[in-house]
């Protein structure tokens, strides 16, 4: 056995202060920091769009963030501009151990498509080619932690288990955005996809 924690999107914008923040984003760093040790293999995700990305609600007439639009892949939630390519809120947070990563993946560089995952995008085709890392590099077990669970580690999550791997969720080490029950329906769709719910 292989396996690697997978840290998902512990940025700025999605902490405290941050376009996106996350309530008690900043909290589970540290733990993060101090779980490194315990894999063979360390990879980060960073959300990265381009400014005007299809995803933020300034992009579209007369919508507010949290609505949600019908886009040529199916529903999306639209969001404030948040962790665009090369600012400060797309940095990772300042106390996060990168240096102990062996690799960084960015998703959400399509701006007609956004990227909750970090196997898939949204369209649930085009992959990120995370998959193709872990598997050549031989890593059979993955360990998801970060934010936000309802989205970006569910997605995550979910499209793991279906690639086969079997995929834990380390919720101790995750926050939530909680739009609307999205965390329930997030925590019941993760357990019927067959992801471990640890913490
Ligand atoms: C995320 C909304 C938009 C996340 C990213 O990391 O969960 N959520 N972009
Ligand atoms: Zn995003």
């Amino acid at each position: 056995m292989t396996n690697a924690l997978i840290v998902i999107d512990v940025q700025n914008d999605f902490g405290p202060g941050g376009a996106l923040a996350v309530p008690q984003g900043d909290t589970i760093v540290s733990g993060i920091n101090e779980r490194m040790a315990n894999f063979d293999a360390v990879i980060l995700t960073q959300d990265w769009h381009p400014s005007g990305h299809s995803s933020f609600a300034t992009s579209h007439k007369d919508k507010a963030p949290y609505e949600l639009v019908t886009m040529p892949y199916g529903p999306q939630v639209l969001w404030p501009d948040h962790c665009v390519q090369g600012s400060t809120g797309a940095e990772f947070h300042e106390a996060l151990d990168t240096a102990r990563a062996d690799m960084i993946i960015r998703k959400g560089f399509n701006p007609a498509i956004d990227s909750y995952s970090a196997f898939f995008e949204n369209d649930q085709t085009t992959p990120t080619g995370l998959e193709g890392y872990l598997r050549t590099r031989g890593i059979t077990d993955l360990t998801l932690v970060g934010l936000a669970t309802d989205f970006c580690v569910n997605f995550s999550a979910q499209d793991a288990a279906k690639l086969g791997f079997p995929v834990t969720v380390d919720l101790g080490l995750c926050r939530a955005i909680d739009l609307d029950g999205s965390l329930q329906a997030a925590l019941d769709g993760m357990k019927n996809a067959g992801v471990v719910l640890k913490g």
